[in-house]
């Protein structure tokens, strides 16, 4: 029974209308990173923050699968084995397009988390500092996202899931953001046969032995059959 592990970043949901981060005109072109992605920056300007996420929950809940995310649920109903997507995005993207199997190493859009309690809930698509913590009451609210500085999500079930994979495919991300980067490097070294869909090389692509180019919605669902 084989065991398919798939990294998604930005460039799979970027045919979605979604925004990738570090391509031209990208989300770092438009917005500082310290200011809106990282812990530092929310305490001294929350209200920025939100604002820059409120507007992208708007376009996720706008936004549409596309054939790269159906593949990868027809790959999961349909092979004889497991298959896990780890997506660094924060949208919604593979579960909207039929993925059950999915980790969000990076958190989600719809769901703020509370700093002083810890506790989660399903966001309003408007989010702002002064929101109550539905348990604890606190005005606390961030997105719950990961920042840099921050340790991603669900560490504990990806790097048992590496070891074990048969095959490692990363599609659309830059390989520049640790420790999503250095997967393919660590799934191949555990023996995967690794793969990189993404439409350029990236800073990663060492780590792969078989590289497909090409927009995710095209490369992806010819990989899959
Ligand atoms: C297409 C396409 C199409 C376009 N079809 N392809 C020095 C060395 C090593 C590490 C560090 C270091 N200094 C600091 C660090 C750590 C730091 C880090 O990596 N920094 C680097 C910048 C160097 N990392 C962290 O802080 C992380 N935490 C951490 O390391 O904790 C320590 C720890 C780890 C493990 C165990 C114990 C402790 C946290 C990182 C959090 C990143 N957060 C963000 C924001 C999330 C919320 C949000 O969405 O706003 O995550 S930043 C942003 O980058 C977002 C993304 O998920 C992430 C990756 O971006 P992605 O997805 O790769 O997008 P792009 O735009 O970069 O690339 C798109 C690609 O698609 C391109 O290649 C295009 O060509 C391609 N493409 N169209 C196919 N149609």
């Amino acid at each position: 029974m084989k065991k398919v592990v798939i990294l998604t970043g930005a460039g799979i949901s970027a045919e979605s209308g979604l925004g990738t981060f570090r391509d031209e005109g990208g989300l770092w072109a438009q917005h500082a990173i310290e200011d809106v992605a990282t812990p530092e920056g929310f305490a001294r300007n929350p209200g920025l923050v939100h604002e820059f996420y409120n507007a992208r929950r708007a376009q996720a809940v706008e936004a549409k699968p596309n054939e790269a995310h159906f593949a990868l649920a027809r790959l999961e109903a349909e092979i004889d084995g497991e298959v896990l997507v780890i997506t660094q995005n924060v949208d919604g993207m593979h579960e909207a397009a039929g993925s059950r199997n999915v980790i969000h190493m990076h958190g989600e859009l719809a769901k703020a988390l509370c700093q002083s309690c810890e506790h989660r809930w399903q966001a309003p698509l408007v989010m702002s500092p002064e929101d109550p913590c539905p348990s604890c009451g606190e005005a606390a609210t961030r997105p719950d996202v990961v920042w840099f500085g921050e340790i991603p999500y669900a560490m504990h079930v990806i790097d048992p899931a590496l070891a074990e994979a048969d095959i490692f495919a990363a599609i659309g991300t830059s390989g520049q953001v640790y420790p999503a980067a250095a997967y393919g490097q660590h799934a191949r070294r555990m023996g995967a046969h690794t793969v990189e869909l993404n439409l350029e090389a990236s800073s990663a692509s060492r780590d792969f032995a078989e590289h497909r180019r090409g927009k995710a919605s095209e490369v992806v669902p010819v990989w899959v059959e």
